[in-house]
């Protein structure tokens, strides 16, 4: 390791989601971090001894040590949360303790039902098998895009109500994992938002912030390698 290395190293790959969230959470913090690629489906051997789940994205902080298991931290919202520890400011989890539980659940609601649902029914249906050279899966992704997302939307847009943010008066990790799980549909697929409006204008709002619109742009240059162009799932 140089004496320069970035202190904060994120194993995996933009096109996950989960790496985005972290790495979105740094930029609005003004935290330096690299992305240094592995990938999960293919791993090393020295990653498959610091993933214990076998997942990206895990985290090194260099300044605990530079290999080995020491120093580094499987998951996104455990890296997320040591982040905000490390790095207090400026505040990307609310103060007020039912806005700051808030928080988490929408994390959480995100990073586990938005994301297994639109990940599984989805996303891999259609990009995994171009990757493959085989056809996409669009009856499956059609309908989960018809009957199991609606749902998730909806609930969504109803948790949003009238505020511009999910938990309290201000950007959270809560508007970060929403904002990055959702935009893996928008990788593949449309994803016409206009019968949740909350949500539709949270998402414009959200993708104009460079900690969203920066990792994105690197996923959709890879992904727009092997698809060209994005489905219609309506
Ligand atoms: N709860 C984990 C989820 C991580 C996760 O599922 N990552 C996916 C990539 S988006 C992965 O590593 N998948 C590997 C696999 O399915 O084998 C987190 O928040 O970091």
């Amino acid at each position: 390791m140089s004496d320069t290395a970035t202190e904060l190293v994120f194993y995996g790959s933009p096109v996950s989601p989960f790496v985005r969230k972290a790495a979105g959470l740094c930029i609005e913090k003004g935290v330096d971090f690299e992305i240094e690629p592995v990938d999960v489906f293919n791993p090393p051997e020295w990653f498959v001894e610091i993933s214990p789940m076998k997942r990206i994205p895990v985290m090194r902080d260099r300044s605990i040590a530079s290999e080995g298991v020491a120093g580094t931290i499987a998951d996104s919202s455990a890296i997320c949360a040591y982040i905000e520890k490390k790095h207090p400011s400026p505040a990307l989890y609310p103060a007020e303790p039912f806005a700051h539980g808030q928080a988490i659940f929408i994390e959480e609601y995100a990073d586990t039902h938005l994301a297994a649902t639109g990940g599984l029914g989805i996303f891999r249906p259609i990009f995994f098998a171009a990757m493959q050279g085989k056809e996409p899966d669009l009856e499956k992704a059609r309908d989960t895009w018809a009957r199991q997302i609606p749902p998730i939307l909806a609930f969504l847009d109803g948790a949003l109500g009238n505020g511009e943010y999910f938990a309290g008066d201000a950007l959270s990790i809560a508007d970060i994992s929403v904002t990055c799980v959702l935009m893996q549909i928008a990788l593949v697929a449309d994803m016409p938002l206009d019968d949740y409006p909350a949500l539709a204008a949270h998402l414009d709002r959200m993708q104009g912030r460079p900690s969203i619109a920066t990792p994105f742009a690197k996923a959709n240059g890879f992904i727009r390698k092997t698809l060209p162009d994005r489905f219609d799932l309506t």
